[in-house]
C-alpha cells in the first residue's frame, strides 16, 4: 500500500548556458517524486521542464504543487501493485498535467519492478538492447565554441551525433552556423538541427532546402506545434527527415500525425507523452506507420534519463538514436554511482527497478528551500 508521496525541487547548475530558441537554461530544476510503500519499498520518478514555462504549460513549481495538493492524496492508501488502476484514476479525475503524471507513473513502476526484482524495462515489454547511442546538443550559440565542444566529445568517445539548436537568428545565419559545423566535423558524424518551432513555413522551406543540400540528417520541429499542416507539407516536400517534437503530446497526437503522414520521425519523450506507458504507445503507433523513432529528452537528470533509457531499450526500431545526455549537462549528480556513458552509448542500467541508487546527501545539497 502507498504510504507517502513526496516531491522535491532540486536546482542544478548547467555546465554552460544551454541556448534554445525559446529559453536559455543556466540552471535545471528537477522535480523528484518519491513514493514510499508499507513494505518499505520506495520508487522514484522525475519531471523536468525547459526554461520554466517557456517550453510547455507545466512548470517545476506547478508540478510540485499539483502533485502535493491533488494527486498525492488520491494515491495514498492505494495498492502500488495496481499501477494501471492508479494511472486510470489519475487520468480520469485530473486533466492534463502530463509531466506530473509521468513522474508519478515512473515512481510507481520503479517501486513495482523493485518488488518483483526485475529491471523496469522488463515491465515495459522487455529490453532488446543493452546500450543506446546518445546525441549531444550543441547550444552554446557560438560556432567555434560548438566545434571545439563537438571535437572534445568525439575525443572522449562520448558522442558522434550532434543536434544543433537554431531558430534565434536569421535563417541564413543559422544555416551558415550549421553548415560550418558540419564541414568542420566531417562526414563520419551525424549533424541534425532542432528549430524548436521558431520558423514560419516560408522560412522553413528556405532553411530546410539549404540544410538538406548540406547533408543535415534531420530537422526537428521547424514550425509551430499548432501548425500541423505546415509540418506535413514540409515532410512531403523534403527528403531530409522532418521530426515531430513539440506537436507530439501523447498517443492521440501520434495517431493523428501518423494517419496524416504528418512527420517522418517522432521524438518520443516520457514527460511529453504523459508517462512511460503512453510514450510506449506513441512508439508503437510510429512503428506501425513506418515512422522513425528518436529517444528524446526534456533535459531530465539521472532519474528521468534512466526511466527513458529503460523504455527506449524496448523499442524494436531506434533508427534515429537517442539524446539521453541530460545528466551530462548538469554540474552535479544525485546518484551514488553515475549512469555509464561509454563508446558513444548510454548503458541501460541492469539492476531492479530503475537500476540506480539515489544518494540522499547529494539530493539534500541541491534541495530548494
Ligand atoms: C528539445 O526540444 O528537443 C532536448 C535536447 C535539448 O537540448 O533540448 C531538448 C528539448
Ligand atoms: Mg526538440
Amino acid at each position: 500500500m502507498i504510504e507517502k508521496v513526496e516531491t522535491l525541487l532540486l536546482d542544478v547548475p548547467a555546465i554552460r548556458p544551454h541556448k534554445l530558441s525559446v529559453a536559455t537554461v543556466n540552471v535545471q530544476t528537477l522535480v523528484l517524486v518519491r513514493i514510499l510503500c508499507d513494505d518499505g519499498t520506495e520508487g522514484w520518478g522525475e519531471a523536468t521542464t525547459i526554461g520554466g514555462l517557456s517550453y510547455g504549460e507545466e512548470s517545476p513549481e506547478s508540478i510540485k504543487i499539483n502533485i502535493d495538493t491533488y494527486m498525492a492524496p488520491l494515491l495514498v492508501g492505494m495498492e502500488e501493485s495496481r499501477t494501471a488502476v492508479i494511472m486510470a484514476r489519475l487520468n480520469k479525475v485530473i486533466q492534463g498535467n502530463r509531466f506530473a503524471k509521468c513522474a508519478l507513473e515512473t515512481a510507481l513502476l520503479d517501486a513495482r519492478a523493485r518488488q518483483l526484482n526485475i529491471p523496469l524495462s522488463e515491465l515495459l515489454g522487455g529490453r532488446v538492447r543493452e546500450a543506446l547511442p546518445v546525441a549531444w546538443t550543441l547550444a552554446s550559440g557560438d560556432t567555434q565554441k560548438d566545434i571545439a565542444e563537438a571535437n572534445r566529445m568525439l575525443d572522449l568517445g562520448r558522442h558522434r551525433i550532434f543536434k544543433l539548436k537554431i531558430g534565434l537568428r536569421d535563417v541564413a545565419d543559422d544555416v551558415a552556423h550549421v553548415l560550418a559545423i558540419k564541414k568542420a566535423l566531417g562526414d563520419s558524424v551525424s549533424v541534425r538541427v532542432d528549430v524548436n518551432q521558431a520558423w514560419s513555413e516560408l522560412q522553413a522551406e528556405r532553411g530546410i532546402a539549404m540544410l538538406e543540400a548540406g547533408g543535415i540528417d534531420a530537422i526537428e520541429q521547424p514550425v509551430a506545434a499548432a501548425n500541423r499542416g505546415a509540418l506535413q507539407r514540409l515532410a512531403r516536400r523534403f527528403q531530409a527527415p522532418i521530426m515531430a517534437d513539440e506537436v507530439l503530446k501523447g498517443p492521440q497526437d501520434a495517431f493523428e500525425l501518423a494517419a496524416s503522414s504528418g512527420a517522418d520521425v517522432f521524438s518520443v519523450k516520457i514527460n511529453q507523452a504523459g508517462g512511460l506507458i503512453k510514450a510506449r504507445q506513441v512508439a508503437d503507433i510510429a512503428v506501425q506507420a513506418g515512422i522513425g523513432l528518436y529517444g528524446g529528452t526534456m533535459l531530465e537528470g539521472a532519474v528521468g534519463t534512466a526511466a527513458s533509457a529503460h523504455l527506449f531499450s524496448t523499442f524494436s526500431d531506434l533508427s534515429f538514436d537517442t539524446e539521453l545526455f541530460g545528466p551530462l549537462l548538469l554540474t552535479q549528480d544525485i546518484l551514488r554511482e553515475p549512469l555509464v556513458y561509454r563508446d558513444f552509448m548510454l548503458q541501460v542500467p541492469q539492476g531492479p527497478g530503475l537500476g540506480i541508487a539515489i544518494d540522499p546527501d547529494r539530493v539534500a545539497a541541491l534541495l530548494r528551500h
